[in-house]
């Protein structure tokens, strides 16, 4: 029998990777869309087949997770074996400027999913993937973070997702619902949204490196992260769905490192060394070195990173280490992709695709 999986958030980075991981795996993929007023589906327009995914490998159906009556017509028609809800207002710092939006995707979205499921009489056939997130540990109380460690969100992203957290846990306990909570620590990819810092630092140097940009202005450079690869984490997120009994895991490489190193390790790629000098708001990133093999349009003492107070937080999330050995014992988990190998991926897709930019633009194809 065809297994049928329902995503939200199949437009966004996991999303579009846990579609081609269930579709090489014979599943029937339904994903969630909400109209946008331009072209948002790059992610996984590769599996969409005659135009518009309707008759393609995957179906998308137009809905919203802060819509109660699409979520529940479109879980009574397609009646899935699996939810995944991916779906999220996902940035930290924007949940700041838009905390209630945030509360009510994030939070209640959650609720009105796990709500269908439960009127439409799904709870026995129907298993539940919650993306929950390292953000609940917040100001960390113990190093590193297990499935036990107390959680402390710090943003009304994190406390939105707490109530998730707790409404997938209320669920499985009230009705007996297979439901997991996965607990993802950060993971990336050349996938990832632009304005997450690992993206932003892998295209802006890219683009500095050809000529498209003069500088790379960033917040806090010394948070601690650690950085996974989506592929080898939405792996997991299918395994979980697969246990005889749910549970909640934490997912994590076990390795952190900061901004700056993640700044450092991309432009190294490119033949560069940084050399950072000045305090706080002051402190600023200068070409010390550039490898003469390189064909990059950059030379010693060119100031390439700034400090920009826009880009701090009102409360910040300092550190998150995390220890994935639940997801390791109970269900063999291993992530496959260092930081080091994923930071050289994301730069190079994005130095690419700067020198196809920067070509355009040197034949007068581009106006900036
Ligand atoms: P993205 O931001 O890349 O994708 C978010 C997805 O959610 C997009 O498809 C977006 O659609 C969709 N979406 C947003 N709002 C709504 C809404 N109101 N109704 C329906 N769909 C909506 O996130 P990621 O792929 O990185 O993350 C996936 C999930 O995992 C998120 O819930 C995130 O909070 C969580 N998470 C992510 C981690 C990470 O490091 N990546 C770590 C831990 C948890 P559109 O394309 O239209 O904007
Ligand atoms: P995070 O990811 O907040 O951990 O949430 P993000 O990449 O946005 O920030 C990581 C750290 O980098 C610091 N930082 C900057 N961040 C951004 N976005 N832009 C900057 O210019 C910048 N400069 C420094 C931040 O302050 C922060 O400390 C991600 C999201 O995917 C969430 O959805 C997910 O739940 C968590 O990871 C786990």
């Amino acid at each position: 029998m065809t297994k049928i999986a329902f995503i939200t958030g199949i437009t966004g980075q996991d999303g579009s990777y846990l579609a081609e991981f269930l579709l090489a795996k014979g599943y029937e993929v339904h994903g969630l869309v909400r109209r946008s007023s331009s072209f948002n589906r790059e992610r996984i327009e590769h599996l969409l087949e005659f135009g518009g995914g309707m008759r393609g490998k995957i179906k998308l159906h137009y809905g919203d997770l802060s819509d109660s009556s699409s979520l529940t017509r479109l879980l009574d028609m397609i009646r899935p074996d699996e939810v995944y809800n991916l779906a999220a207002q996902s940035h930290v710092a924007v949940s700041f400027e838009v905390p209630e939006y945030t509360a009510d995707v994030d939070a209640l979205g959650t609720l009105r999913l796990l709500e269908a499921i439960r009127f439409l009489g799904l709870v026995e056939k129907t298993r539940f993937y919650q993306a929950a997130t390292s953000e609940l540990y917040g100001l960390v109380q113990e190093t590193p973070q297990t499935e036990k460690t107390p959680f402390y969100p710090r943003s009304p992203y994190g406390v939105a997702k707490l109530y998730a957290y707790w409404i997938t846990v209320n669920y499985r306990e009230s009705y007996g619902l297979y439901a997991c909570n996965g607990i993802l620590f950060n993971h990336e990819s050349p996938r990832r949204g632009e304005s997450f810092v690992t993206r932003k630092i892998t295209r802006t140097l890219a683009r500095i490196a050809c000529g498209l940009e003069n500088e790379l202005k960033l917040g806090n450079l010394d948070s601690l992260r650690d950085w996974g690869h989506a592929k080898d984490y939405v792996r997991m997120q299918w395994m979980m769905l697969q246990q005889e009994q749910a549970d909640d895991y934490v997912i994590a490489t076990g390795r952190q490192i900061s901004v700056r190193d993640f700044l450092r390790a991309a432009a190294s790629y490119l033949g560069i060394s940084i050399e950072f000098t000045g305090e706080g708001v002051e402190e600023v990133g200068v070409v010390a070195a550039v490898e003469p093999k390189t064909d990059i349009a950059l030379k010693p003492g060119d100031q390439i990173v700034s400090i920009d107070p826009r880009y701090f937080r009102p409360a910040e999330v300092e550190t998150l280490l995390g220890d994935p050995e639940k997801a390791r014992r109970e269900l063999g988990w291993e992530p496959e992709i260092t930081v080091e190998e994923m930071c050289a991926e994301m730069i190079s897709e994005d130095l690419a695709e700067a020198r196809k930019q920067a070509h355009l633009k040197v034949h007068g194809f581009l106006d900036q």
